[in-house]
């Protein structure tokens, strides 16, 4: 090898010693708080939130560095009863985040406690054959005897190797979760460069965003209803981006209440939508948003792949 490649070396081998990486996957019941957390541990917004159950749609994953360690946290969607072929493509790809980790966090509304949902889960939990810890959040919530009670509880029922009580939301007990977390990663090089939050592409970043603002702005059905990509993404000479991005709905009616009385509706949402791409994209941002009516879009190929999600046959 000429001397000239060691300039070229490879990042692991420009890393400290002693490195740890892993993947440690989030699941629960939808609004258990998995996007707020996976926030929370990695410093930054790399995971839509809403108040609304089905908010995450796909696996998203978020980086964070603890001394050594390089943990890639794995957000799932929530685990529920699914009906239609979306729901069956989102249950299905928290199933998969969770084989595939290193460890698994099972997250627990603390104040909604053990209900049907969480019962559901916890009966097909035997089947992934990885470390699990429990993790009861949104104890900012609930009185501290019901939190030992509940973990208590849990405990009975599953072999947690830990169990963490936190509040996503205001941020305690995050940092000694961080370090716990960081504890269990086994040796390895790191599997990104150390300042990477997330790996998901800024054009994929931005359609999720515009997609949290009609789950902030819309109601009922309409949500669950649609689906955002991002069709453009052009930097101009002048460093600012033009973006454009479609928004699918399934009716003409559903339309209508996207682009409200007048386009306000719209407005709103690209306005909400803009300056938190802006801020992810570190640039000026140019968004124009388009509504368009596909009845059929959960059930076309295409709309799984932009999203990562695998298609369901049947
Ligand atoms: N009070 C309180 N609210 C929280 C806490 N953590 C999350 N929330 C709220 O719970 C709601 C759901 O949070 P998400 O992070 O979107 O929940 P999720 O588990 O990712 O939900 P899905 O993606 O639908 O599965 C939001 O309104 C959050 O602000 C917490 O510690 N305390
Ligand atoms: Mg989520």
């Amino acid at each position: 090898m000429a001397e000239d490649d060691a300039a070229d070396a490879p990042t692991e081998q420009r890393q400290p010693q002693d490195t740890r990486a892993g993947f440690v996957a989030l699941i629960g019941v939808p609004n258990a708080g998995k996007s707020t957390l996976l926030n929370a541990l990695v410093g930054a917004k790399v995971s839509i939130v809403s108040r609304k159950v089905q908010t995450t749609r796909a696996l998203v994953r978020g980086i964070v560095m603890e001394g050594a360690a390089q943990i890639i946290l794995v957000d799932t969607p929530g685990i529920f009863a699914p009906k239609r072929r979306l729901d069956r493509a989102m249950v299905h790809s928290a199933w998969s985040g969770a084989a595939d980790a290193d460890a698994v966090c099972l997250l627990v509304d603390a104040r909604k406690g053990m209900d049907e949902e969480v019962e559901t889960i916890i009966r097909r939990l035997p089947e992934v054959k990885r470390p699990k810890i429990l993790i009861l959040n949104k104890i900012d919530l609930i009185p501290r005897e019901r939190l030992l009670e509940l973990a208590a509880k849990l405990n009975a029922e599953v072999p947690f190797e830990d169990t963490f009580m936190i509040s996503a939301l205001k941020g305690d007990g995050i940092e000694r979760l961080r370090e716990a977390l960081a504890q269990r990663m086994p040796p390895s090089p790191w599997l990104y460069p150390e300042d990477q939050v997330s790996d998901a592409p800024l054009r994929m970043l931005a359609a999720e965003i515009t997609r949290e603002k009609i789950y902030d702005r819309l109601h009922e059905e309409l949500p669950y209803r649609s689906t955002v990509e991002t069709d453009q993404w052009q930097v101009r000479p002048d460093g600012s981006v033009r973006i454009e991005q479609t928004i699918f709905v399934e009716r003409e009616s559903q339309r209508s209440i996207v682009l409200g009385k007048n386009g306000q509706t719209i407005k709103a949402i690209g306005q909400a939508a803009r300056i938190e791409i802006c801020e992810a994209a570190e640039a000026k941002v140019h968004l124009f948003l388009h509504v368009k009516v596909r009845e059929n879009w959960a059930d076309d190929p295409a709309r799984y792949r932009e999203m990562g999600l695998e298609f369901p046959t049947g």
